[in-house]
């Protein structure tokens, strides 16, 4: 990894977490960054695989601005429902009501995935703003999925390297409490699709395990020889010491890379106090092929 050069570029690292997580001082998102601090902040993110910006101001063009600077957004198309008219690369993570409704995203992310890991193009990272949190808890915990395949036994890990892994976006916790059209909607667009169980990531070349609660089986194994190994890879790359877990405040900008970690957002708070956050989302590369 090049050492960190912050005589140009005014960055000051904390970690946050043993296994994953730091905190990123010095940069104002909302100021054009030049390429020396992109190409600091990108260092320092893979090597945490989850970067956190405090005591930021919400501007949507220049969050936008922002994460542009790390590569082509995602419109959202996969999940057309509750992005900003204005600006579709601004997902809400929201439970205020929209549309004199509430909000059908206020329980994204109740299990273990990496985004957009049911479509054929995986987030290569995401970036989540909170503008407005409850009084306590909504938390969001993140597991580092290189240090989960490292872990591994040898002869696991060559299995492993071998195999595709099925992901359904009909895994996704709460999916069936939600508007059964928008629900049909979401399921037409994204079929069961199978990526590498191993993902190598296209800067570092390191290898990260991508398995998930939101991962149904194995390609070419049975359901039921699939269950007990993916069971006991979610339960293995989740253990409390490869965790971090954020504790949001307004103003914190979460960056996480969907490429060597996962993540699950936590209803451990009052779910009539708002909680109101935006999310751009980094196209990943074109990846797998739909199943059955
Ligand atoms: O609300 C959160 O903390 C995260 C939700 C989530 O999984 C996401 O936005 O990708
Ligand atoms: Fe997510």
């Amino acid at each position: 990894m090049t050492p960190l050069d912050t005589t140009t570029t005014g960055l000051s690292v904390t970690p946050l977490g043993y296994a994953l997580g730091a905190e990123v001082n010095g940069v104002d998102i909302n100021q054009p960054p030049t390429p020396a601090l992109v190409a600091a902040i990108r260092s320092v993110w893979h090597q945490h695989h989850v970067i956190v910006f405090r005591g930021q101001r919400f501007e949507a063009g220049g969050m936008l601005r922002f994460a542009q600077a790390f590569g082509a957004l995602d419109d959202h198309a996969a999940t057309p429902f509750y992005r900003l008219d204005e600006h579709p690369e601004l997902l809400q993570v929201t439970n205020r009501q929209i549309g004199g409704k509430p909000s059908e995203t206020r329980n994204t992310g109740r299990n273990w995935h990496s985004d957009y890991s049911y479509t054929d193009h995986p987030a290569a990272a995401s970036m989540l703003f909170c503008v407005e949190r409850p009084p306590v808890g909504g938390d969001t915990m993140f597991a580092n999925m290189v240090n989960a395949y490292e872990t591994l036994s040898a002869p696991l890990r060559t299995f492993l390297d071998g195999l595709d892994v099925v992901y359904d976006v009909g895994l996704t916790a709460g999916i069936n409490e939600r508007d059964p059209a928008k629900t049909a909607e979401v399921r037409r667009l994204n079929p069961p699709i199978a990526h590498p169980a191993v993902r190598v990531h296209p800067d570092s070349g390191r290898r990260a395990l991508y398995v998930s609660e939101r991962s149904s089986h194995f390609h070419g194994m049975t359901a039921a020889e699939s269950r007990p190994l993916i069971d006991f890879l979610c339960q293995h790359a989740t253990q409390p010491e490869n965790v971090y877990r954020h504790v949001w405040q307004p103003g914190d900008l979460v960056c996480w890379d969907n490429r060597t970690s996962m993540h699950v957002a936590l209803a451990d708070f009052d779910q009539t106090q708002p909680r109101h956050m935006l999310r751009a989302t980094l196209l990943g590369a074109q990846s797998g092929f739909v199943v059955g």
